[in-house]
């Protein structure tokens, strides 16, 4: 055991789809064999997993009957208590079925969407009945291929409606769940609603009962739209709506990679742990990769297991960094004091009658002075590769 041997104090967690990830892609059929949800909480429980999450169908495979719906939660909840592991967060598959071909609550077919919702709704209470605290929405087909296809702000509409609909059904039930909705901004529909952390956020201050809503952001997909991750999750905490995360790798604007975490834009990640460990953001880490569809079994587990060490290893790192008096230097030379510090506490009319803030202002010296942001990068550069 060391500082980077994963236990469930930190509170690591992984989607059953994801170490269940059978490697069907687009142009191959599954490379590894179905896996028991019972024998992934067993592994990833010994691995020093925190819980796992699950889509509805990852549990309970579709078209099961009562009978087999009650026997797979049974022997799933057996698991769960045998290891300890927890259920933070459910979701729902709202993709993979042909009937979804053209979304789910934003299907332009209003019985898909009535269908939708009841199919959310039904796993809505089971994650409460598993003690869910996080129901997360991702819109995987919410979108559209061409222009006249879909009218985006009726979809938008629709969208509303369904998590107003949601949300009324969690409140008059009782449930202490809150929502989180997954942006992403294709794939795999050629454009989907809600492609970015910042869309989504707008989205949420339209609905009724905003405070039950927040953001599911996942790496690669804020990547995949070229955005800085660690910006978009320090956006979402300052408006208090990282209500949960998807880690994962991701190499820049490309398809959807869902690398193990670590691996794909290294930088980011140290800045996402150090953010997410200095901001003391209390969730889960949630991890949703997909092992590469090269590897057997024994490649899924290391894979997971690498996600976990890479974050306790980069959590190690940024500290080493917040820590070094040097960096403490570079951070006063750089001015972020300074930027902490509000520019007009003396209020609007101070500001006004300041002449150093305008006709006496050297604006000249201003623009001579460096920011000195080089060295304080290079200094970080050096705790990411281990050299200071
Ligand atoms: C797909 C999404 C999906 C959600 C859950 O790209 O990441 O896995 O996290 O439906
Ligand atoms: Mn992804
Ligand atoms: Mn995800």
């Amino acid at each position: 055991m060391n500082e980077f041997t994963p236990t469930p104090e930190h509170r690591f967690t992984f989607g059953l789809w994801t170490v269940g990830w059978q490697g069907r892609d687009p142009f191959g059929d599954a490379t590894r064999a179905p896996l028991d949800p019972v024998e992934s909480v067993h592994r990833l429980a010994e691995l020093g997993a925190y819980g796992v999450t699950f889509h509805d169908d990852d549990l309970v495979p579709p078209g099961s009957g009562d009978e087999e719906r009650h026997t797979a939660v049974t022997r799933f909840r057996k698991a769960l208590d045998e290891t300890g592991m927890t259920v933070p967060m459910a979701t729902t598959n709202l993709f993979t079925h042909p009937a979804f071909k053209d979304g789910a609550f934003t299907a332009n077919d209003r019985d898909v969407r009535r269908y939708a919702l009841r199919k959310t709704i039904r796993n809505i209470d089971l994650a409460a009945e598993l003690g869910a605290g996080v129901y997360v929405a991702w819109g995987g087909r919410e979108g559209a291929e061409s222009g006249a296809a879909k009218d985006v702000r009726a979809a938008l509409d629709r969208m509303k409606e369904a998590f107003d609909l949601l949300a009324e059904y969690v409140r008059e039930q009782g449930y202490d769940i809150r929502f989180a909705i997954e942006p992403k901004p294709n794939e795999p529909r050629g454009d989907i609603l809600l492609p970015t952390v910042g869309h989504a956020l707008a989205f949420i201050e339209r609905l009724e009962r905003p405070e039950l809503f927040g953001v599911n952001p996942e790496t690669g997909h804020e990547q995949m739209a070229g955005l800085n991750f660690p910006h978009g999750i320090a956006q979402a905490l300052w408006a208090g709506k990282l209500f949960h995360i998807d880690l994962n790798g991701q190499n820049g604007a490309k398809y959807d990679q869902d690398l193990r975490f670590g691996a794909g834009d290294l930088r980011q990640a140290f800045w996402l742990v150090d953010l997410l460990e200095s901001s003391r953001y209390a969730g889960p880490r949630h991890f949703d990769f997909k092992p590469p569809r090269t590897e057997d079994m024994d490649g899924v587990w290391v894979s997971a297991a690498a996600c976990m060490r890479n974050y306790l290893v980069l959590k190690e790192r940024a500290a080493a960094f917040r820590a070094d008096t040097e960096v403490r230097a570079a951070l006063h030379a750089a001015r972020l004091d300074e930027l902490a510090r509000p520019t007009a506490e003396d209020g609007l009319h101070a500001l006004l009658a300041d002449r150093s803030a305008y006709e006496d202002f050297d604006r000249e010296a201003a623009a001579a002075r460096g920011m000195a942001f080089e060295r304080l990068d290079q200094l970080a550069l050096d705790h990411l590769l281990g050299t200071r």
